[in-house]
């Protein structure tokens, strides 16, 4: 195969985009040099070549992957493996499908023994021929990546505006416990201060100073407040007057950055409507008269669709604090939601039924990575599996339930109950008991309950085991957030939360 080059061709060439699965070489230098030459041998049969495997070698470790594979010739290892793993991969893709639709599909209370079966035959058939080991490093990455995603929420608004109230509630801390915000303090510093979720240190909260002193300028403050930082910005106000919040939203918009008003103070401003109305007071239209006035102030900003959240930080599940988080969901990137979703207190039984949907699609991924990298056989079982893993994964769902020994206290410490009145309604075993021991015990009687076809020692056992038993712990420990949620006294909520809901969407 022949080739030409002109100097014209060789630029267009160099301004094309590269596909996903190309490869574009430029080859330049004098004329005479060898140019055309080289890419003859370049792109002649492999057996013509004398020094060119080395070279091309070179080249291929100078591309990533995809690109250095296409350098490949047909009977290359190389390509062979590249086959192989497309193969991998399209069978991973297969056997996540079917885990998801029996998630979503298969009802495991009414028929679990098929279920369990079923999550055996689909492992082995999928992993027969081996891809067990990719597939398992694959999604270890993903559990990575989820543990490493960081969040950086910006709390800006006027001082006394309840910044510091809101960071506190949202950590799940009143202002006189360790580490919280301090609270109706003038602000001393114009720097903003970092506060990290208690059981999610990559979840923090920035206390920024306050907006809206005399010539208050929103492109200087978010530069000195070092606005790229932030993921999003909540602006806080509990005053009729918005009117730096709007400039301060319009700079934010301007960087790219998402933004939230929300209206502080709702429930000093329902209980002096009550005061002032005592016959003919009626809280959905205090709070509807509330809402068209802000929304009015609003009415400025030339993105209609931007709306103010009404809360109060003495009680996140009442009048608008779930549709924030709503919201909040829908805008964030998965990874970003995820970690927003468990950082949140539990404070409807909503929130908790998420957690545990978001837990349940991380459970057969730890269980893949526990069949897969560093299973250990378990003696006299036909199973092995990466005990350490199971164990520090059930540790971190207690904490993402808010059911570990530390929010616990916390919890108590906030309702001004004895914490053993908490751990009273729990019947998952508590935090400190997830020993290797009971991962093992709670192994035993899931095999014992299900009795797989399969009873020879097979990763497909393992998987299905593990998987199962991840399952009904979850299940168990969502039950034992929804009865510490009841002792603290925050179902009270719930019929608030789901009529202000319902208003919502009414109006
Ligand atoms: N009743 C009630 N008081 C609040 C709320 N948020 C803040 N406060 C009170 O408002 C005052 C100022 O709050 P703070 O968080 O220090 O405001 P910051 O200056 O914006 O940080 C404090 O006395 C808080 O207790 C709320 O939602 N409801
Ligand atoms: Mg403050």
């Amino acid at each position: 195969m022949g080739c030409k080059s002109s100097k014209k061709d060789t630029l267009a060439q160099m301004n094309q985009p590269s596909g996903k699965r190309t490869l574009d070489i430029a080859i330049v230098g004098d004329s005479g040099v060898g140019k055309s030459s080289l890419v003859n041998a370049l792109t002649i049969s492999p057996s013509c070549m004398y020094d060119f495997p080395l070279r091309q070698r070179t080249l291929q470790d100078e591309c990533i992957d995809p690109q250095r594979r296409a350098l490949l010739p047909p009977q290359d290892p190389g390509r062979k493996m590249h086959n192989k793993m497309l193969s991998n991969k399209k069978k991973f893709l297969a056997f996540v499908e079917f885990i998801k639709s029996l998630q979503k599909n298969v009802d495991i209370k009414s028929d679990p023994a098929t279920y369990f079966n079923e999550v055996i035959k689909i492992y082995e058939k999928t992993f027969s021929d081996g891809g067990m080991k990719e597939a398992a490093s694959e999604v270890k990455k993903e559990l990575e990546e989820l543990e490493n995603t960081e969040l950086h929420i910006a709390i800006t608004g006027e001082v006394g505006s309840g910044k510091s109230t809101l960071i506190n509630a949202l950590r799940g801390l009143k202002a006189e416990d360790d580490g919280a915000a301090p609270v109706g303090v003038t602000e001393t510093t114009l720097n903003p201060n970092a506060y990290s979720h208690p059981d999610y240190p990559k979840v923090k909260f920035w206390d920024l100073p306050g907006i809206g002193s005399p010539g208050f300028s929103p492109e200087s403050y978010l530069k000195k407040v070092d606005f790229p930082r932030y993921d999003f910005f909540i602006i806080v106000g509990s005053t009729r007057s918005q009117e730096y919040h709007v400039k301060l939203a319009q700079e934010i918009q301007r960087m790219n950055k998402l933004f939230y008003f929300v209206r502080s103070k709702m429930d000093i401003d329902m209980s002096s409507a009550k005061r002032d109305y005592p016959k003919t007071f009626s809280e959905d239209k205090a709070i509807q008269t509330i809402r068209d006035e802000c929304n009015k102030n609003l009415l400025n900003f030339k993105d209609s669709s931007h709306q103010s959240f009404l809360i109060s930080s003495w009680d996140l599940a009442k009048y608008d604090f779930p549709r924030l988080v709503e919201t909040l969901e829908k805008d964030l990137p998965s990874l970003k939601r995820i970690a927003f979703l468990f950082s949140l207190p539990n404070f409807s039984s909503e929130v908790i039924e998420k957690k545990k949907s978001a837990l349940k699609s991380h459970i057969w991924k730890i269980s893949l990575v526990s069949a897969g990298i560093n299973a250990i056989p378990l003696p006299g079982l036909p199973l092995a599996c990466d005990v350490a893993l199971l164990c520090g994964s059930m540790v971190v769902f207690y904490k993402r339930f808010e059911l570990d020994d530390g929010s616990l206290a916390r919890l108590a410490r906030l309702a001004r109950k004895p914490v053993e009145e908490l751990k009273a309604v729990m019947k998952s075993p508590q935090g400190k008991e997830i020993t290797r021991d009971l991962v093992v015990k709670t192994i035993i009687h899931t095999l014992q309950c299900f009795l797989p076809v399969s009873s020879l020692a097979s990763a497909g056992v393992s998987f299905a085991t593990t998987y199962w038993m991840l399952l009904s712990f979850l299940d168990n420990l969502s039950e034992d957030a929804e009865r510490v949620k009841k002792v603290l006294g925050l179902e009270e909520c719930e019929a608030e939360h789901l009529r202000a809901k319902q208003n919502w969407h009414k109006t």
